[in-house]
């Protein structure tokens, strides 16, 4: 009697799991609205989503969407992936699956402005550092994650924001340090949250704390990043304009002279 209550209580867990992993996987697959779509293959967009043309027809015509690149970093199992989630499709997966590497992308209103946000979500795992650099690359903002029951993932965050430096070769880069899992018990937290203030504070970037699980500061976390890239972006093309007013006025100024 005793066999058949542990055969019967392992085939209830069996399917119990296995219901937890399609659901996960469900989650992950398939998208919940038109506006938003997940893929394993990381595909190359517009690097250039906001470029302007000074010329009245091209203010006129309709600008494409602008598509803001934000690369998900940070040691393996911090909540990256469910950060993502939550944010995408308001879904928290208990389930740790480590990731190869997600993209996703989802039509946001930033403000007056609507907005792609193309989510690279990537590895934690140190299997897969040598490939970082490739996706370093392409992000426009990043979200540095570690976990604040964990201290080596906030002790490896140095490294990933070399990392991004040196690919990016710009300390400006949009940046910010989140520290995630912040809904656990005070007793099972191990990164001080002075420690991680100080951090930020010496890289000037802001610190987020949030949970994936709760969805604490999970919109705000992504919409800050979002609104950095944004303003970054705008100024870049002001600087343009600016600079080809200039070479313009130069030259009207050669064309007195002569
Ligand atoms: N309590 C709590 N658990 C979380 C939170 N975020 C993630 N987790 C759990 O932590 C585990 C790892 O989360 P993932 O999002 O898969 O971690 P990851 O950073 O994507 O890991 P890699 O893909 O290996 O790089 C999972 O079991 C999640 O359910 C959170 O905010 N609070
Ligand atoms: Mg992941």
């Amino acid at each position: 009697m005793d066999n058949l209550r542990k055969i019967y209580d392992q085939s209830v867990e069996t399917t119990r799991s296995l219901y937890e992993r399609c659901r996960a996987f469900a989650i992950r697959t398939f998208t919940k609205d038109e506006n938003s779509m997940k893929s394993s293959t990381v595909h190359p967009v517009n690097t250039n989503p906001l470029s302007s043309s000074s010329s009245p027809t091209a203010v006129q015509t309709q600008q494409p969407t602008p598509v803001h690149k934000v690369i998900m970093v940070g040691s393996g199992g911090v909540g990256k992936s469910a950060l993502t989630l939550q944010f995408m499709y308001d879904e928290f997966v208990e389930d740790y699956e480590p990731t190869k590497a997600d993209s996703y992308r989802k039509k946001v209103q930033l403000d007056d402005d609507e907005v792609h946000i193309d989510i690279l979500d990537t590895a934690g795992q140190e299997d897969y550092a040598a490939i970082r650099d490739n996706y370093f690359r392409s992000g426009e903002g990043f979200l540095c994650v570690f976990s604040v029951s964990e201290i080596e993932s906030f002790d490896a965050i140095h490294e990933f924001r070399e990392q991004i430096l040196r690919v990016k070769n710009d300390d400006k880069v949009p940046f910010i340090l989140v520290a995630n899992k912040f809904d656990l018990d005070q007793n099972q937290h191990r990164v001080s949250m002075n420690k991680a203030q100080e951090l930020a504070n010496s890289w000037n970037v802001p610190l987020y704390q949030t949970s994936a699980k709760t969805n604490f500061n999970v919109k705000e976390v992504f919409f800050a990043l979002l609104r950095e890239i944004h303003q970054r972006k705008l100024a870049g093309i002001e600087m343009a304009k600016s600079g080809n007013n200039i070479v313009q006025e130069e030259r009207s100024t050669c064309c007195l002279c002569f």
